[in-house]
């Protein structure tokens, strides 16, 4: 008894020294993740399909939607689909694992709510695989967010069911070992879509990159959320350096704030010019128009001007498109990481455009190995 007390007793105190010595910081130096990004995670059930089985569920050729009780069969005949792939997908996501694609490792790192389920293990095996951090909330009860991409052609209509995705909190950040990373990023983007979902989290960002001058930056995601979402999106804008969107997006924005403008240019100086918390930086707004010119304006409030620039995409021959879903994220993920290495907008832009091109000519909202280099 005697030599087993001492035993414990010198294991304790071994341990005990161990971890005062080995206890990992919350944080460690050499780990850098500039870019920090929140979104739903999703699973993308990817088929190609026609305008008939669109017009059944009433859905538009490139749009995306949260699912209904009424377009759930959509989820069950996708297994029935021969086309089928099932790939990771979530717009903030997407541009999560894109800017690490591009990036240095331990660039980015991703915030999203998931199930306890193969659907989580999958995501989680899709993230690593691009050296993507995640720090998911996960649910206990609840399955992992999908999302149902019917392809047609060169259009893509997303449906989803956030599921877990949904219920992300705030408080998630809020968590030493998570707030570290809030702490040490300079960079934050954000998914449009997440204004569905917890906009409180969306503004513990936006006042903690507004406070320490970080850059901070929102897409619009889909034409719903301006339409919408639009006060929580309202509220959000204060704190956006940059707004990325699409033309669908711009133009839904005008109606649902009556500009009573269809001009992308004078849509886009309406937005940036919006009041904003960080004076320190100009707003600029990025509206990308397909294959049609990329639209930027900043707004500078000390001068009351704005810069206005246009970059023309290289377009990709017909037969090298495979599809489009993700194509927004991935310019997102460009632009992004275009930033983060300090490069200029228009450098950013072209970074963009690069990383869409490189996107669309492989299935779903996914990037090529081996690496292609920009
Ligand atoms: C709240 N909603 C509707 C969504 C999404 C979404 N990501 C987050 N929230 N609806 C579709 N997506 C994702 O968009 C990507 C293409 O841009 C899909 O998962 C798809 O990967």
């Amino acid at each position: 008894t005697h030599f087993s007390r001492y035993t414990t007793s010198h294991v304790s105190i071994t341990s005990s020294i161990h971890s005062l010595i080995f206890q990992p910081p919350l944080f460690s130096k050499t780990m850098s993740y500039p870019l920090v990004c929140l979104g739903n995670p999703l699973l993308d059930l990817q088929f190609d399909t026609n305008a008939e089985y669109l017009a059944k569920y009433a859905l538009k050729a490139d749009d995306a939607i949260l699912a209904e009780e009424k377009h759930l069969p959509i989820f069950e005949e996708a297994i029935q689909e021969k086309s089928l792939v099932v790939v990771a997908g979530g717009a903030a996501q997407n541009t999560a694992r894109g800017a690490q694609y591009i990036l240095p490792a331990d660039s980015v790192v991703y915030f999203g709510s998931v199930g306890k389920d193969v659907y989580a293990d999958k995501l989680i095996a899709a993230n690593a695989q691009y050296g993507l951090k995640t720090q998911y909330m996960v649910q206990e009860n609840t399955a992992t967010g999908k999302c149902a991409a019917l392809i047609t052609g060169k259009h893509r209509s997303l449906v989803t069911d956030l599921a877990a995705a949904n219920e992300f909190k705030a408080s998630h950040l809020e968590k030493p070992e998570n707030w570290a990373f809030v702490e040490n990023a300079k960079f934050f983007y954000i998914g449009g879509f997440h204004l569905t979902v917890s906009p409180e989290a969306i503004q513990l960002l936006g006042k903690h990159a507004a406070e320490n001058n970080k850059v901070f930056a929102l897409n619009f995601s889909a034409p719903f959320i301006p339409q919408f979402f639009k006060d929580p999106l309202d509220a959000s804008v204060p704190y956006c350096d940059y707004i990325v969107a699409n033309e669908s997006e711009a133009a839904a924005y005008a109606e649902s704030h009556g500009l009573n403008t269809t001009d992308v240019v004078e849509i886009a100086k309406h937005v940036a010019k919006l009041p904003k918390v960080n004076t320190q930086r100009p707003r600029t707004v990025v509206f990308t128009q397909g294959t049609l010119p990329t639209v930027t304006v900043t707004y500078h409030a000390e001068k009351d001007s704005f810069d206005v620039s246009e970059y023309a995409v290289k377009e990709l021959a017909q037969e090298k498109v495979v599809d489009t879903n993700g194509a927004g994220d991935a310019f997102a993920a460009g632009f992004m990481a275009g930033l983060v290495e300090g490069k200029d907008l228009a450098q950013s832009v072209d970074l963009g455009q690069w990383a869409a091109s490189v996107s669309i000519q492989l299935v779903g909202p996914s990037y090529p190995f081996p690496k292609q280099t920009y």
